[in-house]
């Protein structure tokens, strides 16, 4: 039941005018927080299922660009474009979640998926076609990050169930990159890199629901400092139906394919 798992009080996502406030607040600023929108009893119940499995997640032992692209051997190893980005953080893939999670309930909820779809302003979304990719637990346990990216979707619906005591904070540049007219701003990027330029903070606690436009957005989750890891889901909607990951991005992202 859907009031089980989200405060529709608080929240209520059926609503037009609701859904007119989130779709303008996103469109505007690229990120939408709408804080405490699981039910305490919710949040309880997935840190429950979740904290303790970190050990099962799959934690790439490999490097990045920003573009999450194979290198370029046409660039010099030293071009913004080939630099080698660390990340660290695991996670556990849709196929490792339990069906009786409150995460499966919201993300398979007919009203959600309207809200969401309204909200970035599309028709309908639609699930990954591929056992993985559909809803997936990040875990950073002390010192494990992830590193400046760009997003390959145009938007990303996250939900933080746990922080770390210090550190795991969501930094961000906003339009960084037109990728629409395939403008990469490689000075840019590389003066985010290089700590030339200021990066913006997004502030969200356990319980809350991100929606984040990250495709144009670079953006990084710092080290988690702390015995306490870092438990953020991640909803992965498509614009069309049937999507799957390619095999050697399964590979890459999930260590296996599936
Ligand atoms: O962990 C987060 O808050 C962001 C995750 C993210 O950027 C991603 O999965 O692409
Ligand atoms: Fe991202």
């Amino acid at each position: 039941m859907l009031e089980q798992i989200v405060d529709l009080a608080r929240h209520p996502i059926d609503q037009a005018g609701f859904r007119t406030t989130c779709r303008n607040e996103l469109a505007r600023t690229g990120v939408l927080v709408l804080a405490r929108f699981f039910t305490e009893a919710a949040v309880e119940q997935v840190v429950a299922d979740f904290a303790g499995r970190e050990s099962e997640a799959f934690y790439a032992r490999s490097t990045h660009n920003v573009w999450l692209t194979d290198p370029d051997p046409a660039r010099d190893p030293g071009h913004v474009f080939n630099r080698q980005i660390v990340s660290t953080k695991g996670l556990l893939a849709d196929d490792q979640i339990s069906d009786q999670s409150p995460l499966k309930s919201l993300y398979g909820d007919e009203r959600f998926r309207g809200f969401i779809a309204t909200t970035v302003g599309l028709d309908q979304v639609y699930p990954y076609a591929d056992p993985v990719s559909s809803v997936n637990m990040h875990f950073h346990r002390d010192g494990e990050e992830l590193g400046w990216h760009f997003d390959n979707s145009a938007f990303a619906v996250t939900a933080p169930f746990q922080l770390p005591e210090a550190g795991g904070r969501f930094e961000y540049v906003p339009a960084l990159r037109d990728s629409d007219n395939d403008d990469q701003n490689f000075d840019g990027v590389a003066a985010v890199l290089d700590g030339e330029r200021s990066v913006e903070r997004l502030t969200f606690a356990p319980g809350d629901l991100v929606v984040f436009r990250g495709r144009d957005a670079l953006h990084r989750v710092t080290p988690s400092q702390g015995d306490r890891t870092r438990l953020l889901a991640v909803f992965a909607f498509n614009e069309h139906q049937g999507i799957r990951l390619s095999p050697s991005a399964m590979e890459t992202f999930y260590g296996r394919i599936a």
